[in-house]
């Protein structure tokens, strides 16, 4: 389980440092090991955020997965200046040192060598790298990398390839063309940088295992599910859902390796900022208190093991009624208790499920006036075996 991690809060916060040190055992830095942070001026190399988060995953016995070593973002604009062959002869220096200067340490087990070279649809992004070098680059890159760090493991990561769709099967085709030319591909990345409000992906287990059965690893490496802020209940009950499903898709994969959460805490996030509005995509809160997802993350990892959780929560107590309006009621019940934990209550009327709740109580809106209604509450646990239904 890893998570990306940001340089200022990691030097100043030690609630941050906390938790990323004891709940994770693999460290992506989220921006510090990218060209622009590395060499930001022509063979001028710049190492100390990224070595701070090296020394932070050594510190703690955690391994490091490194993110990234040729990207048409967050590249300096004298790369992106040169021509063909200076740029060709630069990508190698590039891979040559970063990938070089961490190869003999053993934290360092896995690069993004590229990363998000297909457009949308599937086809090769039209970046500077393709421009300029054709995607014969990314044959370049790799075999750079290996030369730089032959025991490193040599991923292509991209976003919106979790499930089977027009752009992952272009990653498999790469992958597979790759590989017959023995290019060294070791592993694909699973961005996952998922929405609630845009469903769950359609087959991501079976389209991981297409990819294992190429022979190449899989990892889920920059999981966050965003939703429209604020948060509620019902949001963060169907955020931590998909968190299940991812953990479940990769557990079910003996070639997926992990899951990387891209960071850890609200606090910090790329998603604000560039989606206005939305938020709230990480297993903690702004205030380091766990969220439901954290307990679908946990729960999801202990019922993959060889003893499956088959027993369910308690009944709920009987839901007590509040602040009745014209068209709304407040519901406060007595905790189910599991033997694992509850993960969260569903309210019902008859079959039809009138809201969720991660904790024990639930305001009801939207409620025909004059109307009675007859409710009862069902509670989940991790592996999301609802407990017993309650009399009528
Ligand atoms: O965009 C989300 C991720 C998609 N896959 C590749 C990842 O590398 C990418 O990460 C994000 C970081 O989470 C952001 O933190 O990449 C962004 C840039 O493409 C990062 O944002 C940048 C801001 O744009 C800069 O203004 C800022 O100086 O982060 C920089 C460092 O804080």
């Amino acid at each position: 389980m890893g998570a990306a991690l940001a340089t200022s809060p990691l030097a100043g916060e030690t609630a941050y440092r906390t938790i990323a040190g004891t709940e994770f055992n693999q460290i992506t830095a989220e921006n510090a090991m990218k060209w622009d942070a590395t060499e930001p001026s022509q063979n001028q190399f710049s190492w100390s955020a990224a070595d701070a988060i090296v020394n932070f995953a050594t510190q703690n016995g955690q391994q490091v997965h490194g993110h990234t070593l040729v990207w048409h973002s967050q590249t300096p604009s004298w790369v992106q200046n040169l021509g063909a062959d200076a740029l060709r002869s630069a990508m190698r220096n590039h891979i040559a040192q970063v990938a070089g200067r961490y190869a003999a340490n053993p934290a360092v087990v896995s690069w993004d060598v590229v990363n998000e070279v297909f457009d949308d649809s599937g086809n090769m992004r039209d970046s500077f790298w393709y421009q300029k070098l054709g995607d014969g680059y990314i044959a370049d890159a790799f075999r750079a990398a290996r030369a730089a760090d032959p025991d490193a493991r040599l991923c292509i990561n991209d976003y919106n390839v979790e499930g089977v769709n027009a752009k992952s099967t272009a990653m498999y085709n790469l992958v597979k063309s790759l590989r017959a030319q023995n290019v060294p591909v070791d592993c694909v990345g699973l961005q996952s940088h998922l929405a609630i409000q845009y469903g769950f992906p359609g087959q991501v287990q079976q389209n991981m295992q297409r990819f294992a059965d190429l022979g190449v690893e899989v990892r889920v490496t920059e999981l966050d599910i965003r939703l429209q802020t604020p948060r509620d209940a019902s949001k963060d009950a169907q955020q931590a859902t998909y968190y299940t499903n991812m953990v479940n898709a990769c557990l079910a994969v003996s070639r997926c390796s992990g899951i990387t959460i891209w960071g850890f805490t609200d606090k910090y996030s790329w998603v604000p900022d560039t989606f206005p509005g939305q938020g709230a995509a990480l297993i903690y809160d702004e205030g380091y208190n766990r969220k439901p997802a954290y307990t679908a993350v946990h729960d999801a990892l202990a019922g993959g093991g060889t003893t499956p959780d088959t027993t369910p929560p308690t009944v709920p107590g009987t839901p007590a009624v509040s602040a009745v309006t014209a068209s709304g009621a407040t519901l406060t019940w007595a905790a189910s208790t599991d033997n694992r934990a509850v993960t969260g209550y569903d309210v019902y009327s008859g079959t039809a499920k009138l809201g969720s709740s991660a904790s024990s109580s639930l305001t009801l809106t939207g409620l025909s006036p004059q109307t009675a209604y007859t409710v009862h509450v069902v509670a989940r646990d991790g592996a999301r075996s609802p407990s017993p239904a309650p009399r009528p």
